[in-house]
């Protein structure tokens, strides 16, 4: 099966090279990471090698030849490490141990191995916030133990007008509720800024800052080539008060918007989010890598981080002016903002407020989807979904997908008796699927063979969404034309110099017109039409982009009716509905 799908791969592959005959040159002189491709694969529904019904990472490490062959840059894995699973993996409880059910460190070891033969690199999600109540810190704290007495946020709580025991603060955690659990043993409450059993760690404590580098530094150590890092908003609160409680959060101004007093969006979170000491946290381990680099040698170690939050705050995650941050920062004001019905003006907005508060010296990165998002197919459209590709594979900078994404994958149906993640258990079995991010998470679509060639196993641990027979990557990688070829054509175009280190020159045409030029002096010129609405639209792009009398077409949506190579006339260009279509100008 495996071969198959390999020699499949290399049939596209070099139909797409020999496509490329035009005047474009491969960039290759910059930074490993830069202007690359992050592929974040969710371990637990990539591949199952075993037959236990849960992928892991030996099935991880068979798929790396195809990983590289469709061109990824770097594979960021999903946590990977010892955990009780309740929040499947960011949910850890040894941060130097391998989750039995993904395997061992030799597999581990064997995955990293096998990256570097291949050539892809592989980049580790990190979870500083919080560590599982499982984890023997956490036990070690409870306990009261030298060390580590204030390894997490604990407090006393305060006593209410009838003498009863209260909690510190009226904050409330991500997956609903308070955010703060009382312990019997310690006679303390402790904060979890997610669920009960994902306890938030105390980084006003010097003890756990450099526990926590200490723990990057070992897995520096396996020669991964970066970290994922997780949650950022999330790693310091407010100070206490002298009392040992805490200020409460306001509610929001509009309560209509989020009456539920329950959920998190009912208050701002001015004091547990986005405080200014979980930036400065980032500067420290950039400082931290780039030293670890002058130490022992090798190539640059890539810093992503993930964060929720304003497009200022995004911004001071690359760095401060002063000190250096993540080199990928990722662009969630992207991927929050644009939406099913989303105006070209505004996408275009959107696009153009990155471009513009960008410090310098920094690399734009484009996000549509991960493990905790409808899947954008769903989201914003499967006839849309070779739109979005092209415009992610085509705007400047680093591309970010997560796995599926390059098959358009849809989100898959489960059930509430299926239902396995907190956030969507904690919900009810009547809005359970506007909380669940189990449909998201769904195997991944190998082929029309049992379990879409996921697992052998009776069953799998979420189930395999029901289009996997017509939509798979065998089948894909055998269709005439396909997602996942449109994919591997614009993963080879991003190595051009005009779409490396080309200006962007972008403009809304009406409200569906999205057109936008890439170009580098010397070099082609790259012309990029996104049609995002129902009707078709005549074109004079040479109005917009002078193109001249002949461009050829490089790719385009799978249901264009402009095939791939053909030479049309740009000033009689039709903009087909919900097409998107690379240009060359000839
Ligand atoms: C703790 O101190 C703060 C600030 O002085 C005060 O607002 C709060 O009411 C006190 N809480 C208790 C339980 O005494
Ligand atoms: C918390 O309670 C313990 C036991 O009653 C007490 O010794 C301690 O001083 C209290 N801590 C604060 C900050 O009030
Ligand atoms: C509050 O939110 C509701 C629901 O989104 C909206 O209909 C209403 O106009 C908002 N009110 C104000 C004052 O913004
Ligand atoms: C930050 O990064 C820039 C661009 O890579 C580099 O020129 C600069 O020296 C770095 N600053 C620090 C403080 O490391
Ligand atoms: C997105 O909007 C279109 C109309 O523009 C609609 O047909 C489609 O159902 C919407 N999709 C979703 C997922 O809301
Ligand atoms: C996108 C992402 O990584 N989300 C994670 C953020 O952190 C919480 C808690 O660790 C996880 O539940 C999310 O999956
Ligand atoms: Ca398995
Ligand atoms: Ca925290």
């Amino acid at each position: 099966m495996v071969r198959r799908l390999m020699m499949d791969v290399c049939r596209v592959l070099l139909a797409a090279v020999a496509l490329f005959g035009f005047r474009s040159n491969l960039v290759n002189s910059k930074e490993w990471w830069a202007n690359g491709n992050y592929y974040q694969i969710y371990p637990r529904s990539f591949q199952d090698s075993d037959g236990d019904g849960i992928g892991d990472l030996n099935g991880v490490t068979q798929k790396l030849q195809y990983l590289k062959e469709i061109g990824f840059t770097g594979v960021w894995l999903s946590p990977i490490f010892k955990s009780p699973m309740v929040d499947f993996g960011y949910d850890i409880s040894d941060f130097y141990a391998i989750h039995p059910e993904y395997g061992t460190m030799e597999d581990f070891k064997a995955l990293v191995a096998r990256a570097k033969q291949v050539g892809i690199r592989i980049i580790l999600d990190f979870v500083p916030n919080h560590t599982s109540d499982e984890c023997e810190w956490f036990v070690k704290s409870v306990n009261r133990e030298p060390g580590y007495e204030d390894f997490y946020v604990w407090s006393n709580g305060t006593v209410d007008a009838n003498g009863n025991r209260q909690p510190p603060s009226n904050w409330l955690s991500a997956f609903r509720y308070s955010a703060w659990q009382w312990n019997d043993k310690r006679q303390q409450y402790y904060l979890h800024q997610f669920s009960i059993q994902q306890a938030d760690l105390n980084y006003r404590n010097p003890l756990v800052v450099s526990k926590m580098k200490e723990v990057m530094r070992y897995w520096l150590d396996t020669g991964i080539s970066g970290f994922r890092i997780d949650a950022l908003p999330f790693m310091f609160e407010k100070e206490p008060y002298a009392n040992g409680s805490y200020p409460d959060e306001p509610v929001i101004d509009n309560v209509s918007v989020c009456p539920d007093p329950d959920d998190e969006c009912h208050l701002k979170h001015i004091y547990t989010q986005d405080q200014p000491e979980s930036i400065e946290m980032v500067y420290q381990w950039r400082e931290l890598v780039e030293q670890y680099r002058k130490e022992k040698g090798g190539e640059s170690i890539v810093l992503l981080t993930e964060a929720y939050t304003s497009l200022d705050n995004l911004m001071l995650y690359y760095g401060d002016g002063q000190r250096n941050g993540s080199m990928v920062p990722f662009n969630f004001y992207f991927m929050r903002n644009l939406k099913n019905d989303s105006t070209a003006p505004q996408i275009v907005d959107y696009i153009q407020q990155w471009m513009t508060h960008m410090p310098t010296g920094v690399q734009a990165n484009w996000v549509l989807g991960n493990h905790d998002n409808s899947r954008y197919s769903t989201r914003l459209g499967v006839q849309r979904a070779d739109l979005f590709t092209i415009m992610l594979q085509t705007l400047p900078g680093n591309a970010v997908t997560y796995n599926g994404e390059e098959l358009a994958m849809t989100d898959g149906k489960v059930s509430w008796k299926h239902t396995v993640d907190p956030q969507g258990c904690n919900a009810n079995r009547f809005n359970y699927e506007s909380y669940s991010r189990d449909p998201c998470r769904t195997p991944y679509q190998w082929d029309a063979t049992k379990n879409s060639g996921f697992s052998s196993a009776a069953h799998t641990w979420l189930p395999v969404a029901s289009n996997y027979r017509t939509n798979n990557a065998l089948a894909q990688l055998r269709a005439p034309k396909s997602h996942l070829q449109l994919f591997m054509k614009l993963i080879r175009l991003r190595q051009m110099r005009s779409l490396q280190d080309g200006a962007l020159k972008i403009k809304a045409i009406g409200n569906d017109i999205i057109i936008y030029s890439r170009e580098a002096a010397g070099d082609d010129m790259f012309v990029i039409v996104l049609n995002l609405g129902g009707n078709e639209q005549s074109l004079n792009i040479n109005q917009y982009f002078d193109m001249g009398s002949k461009a050829e077409v490089i790719t385009s949506s799978m249901q264009s009716g402009y095939h791939d190579g053909v030479i049309i006339d740009p000033s009689k260009y039709v903009a087909e509905p919900y097409v998107g279509v690379v240009l060359v100008k000839l």
